[in-house]
């Protein structure tokens, strides 16, 4: 799904932003997605939720977060921020500032404890080569860890490389294409897909990606793990 194919939504609690709904339950998405313009001088916020943990992140601009009462801290693009439940987000935007904001419910499971915040900038996590090739590199920004439920991924390809098979999981993915180009493939097509298109793959989504074009493909993705499969 294009950007430009999103009308803007207006939200009470961010005045001024234009905001692009991604995914959302009314989608088949077990999260919501968005895409968000804060105008120079704006602010908006996410209150706290006793079940919703949220993922950041800063694709443009510079500005302020500030999560639950603790003190606020500089953002700027590749910084990102991930809360827990009961952790309002708020963001003040001193010049224009695009955000990425992914929410949904944490799964708790017996035996772990809920998580603390963490934040960082994409820079500062180093890429692993993947699928035996250094021209594909993943960055992982929320550690792969119990204690965490869902995965925020960051993956750069050379043009020319791309995922080795075709993928199908239960797990589901809302992906946000960065930069440069290439081919994706959802069920049994290909399609084009270049820098601002969103993607949602829902459970067992055959799946498979190839770069193209002059520079690297560059693309972030949610994946719900390490928890046990509910629904029986
Ligand atoms: O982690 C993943 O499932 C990843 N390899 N999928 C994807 O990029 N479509
Ligand atoms: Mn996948």
């Amino acid at each position: 799904m294009p950007l430009e194919g999103y009308p803007v939504s207006k939200l009470p609690s961010w005045p001024g932003a234009e905001v692009r709904v991604l995914a959302s339950p009314a989608l088949g998405a077990n999260f919501v997605q968005y895409l968000i313009d804060l105008p120079a001088t704006a602010r908006g916020q996410f209150p706290a939720d006793e079940r919703i943990e949220t993922f950041s992140y800063v694709l443009s601009g510079r500005g302020e977060h500030r999560e639950g009462g603790r003190a606020k801290r500089q953002v700027i693009p590749g910084s990102f921020a991930f809360t827990p439940p009961r952790t309002a987000n708020e963001f003040y935007a001193p010049e224009p500032m695009r955000l990425m904001v992914f929410q949904k419910r944490y799964q708790a499971s017996p035996g772990i404890a809920l998580f603390n915040a963490i934040h960082g900038n994409e820079s500062d996590v180093s890429g692993i080569p993947w699928a035996d090739t250094d021209k594909i590199k993943l960055q992982t920004l929320i550690p792969d860890d119990f204690q965490y439920d869902m995965a925020m991924n960051i993956f750069t390809f050379t043009p020319g490389f791309g995922l080795p098979i075709v993928e199908t999981h239960v797990m589901e993915h809302g992906l946000l294409f960065l930069q440069g180009k290439g081919v994706y493939r959802l069920g049994d097509e290909w399609m084009e897909v270049e820098k601002d298109d969103f993607i949602w793959m829902g459970p067992y989504c055959p799946q498979s990606f190839y770069a193209a074009g002059e520079h690297p493909a560059k693309y972030i993705y949610y994946k719900d793990v390490n928890r046990e499969i509910g629904g029986l």
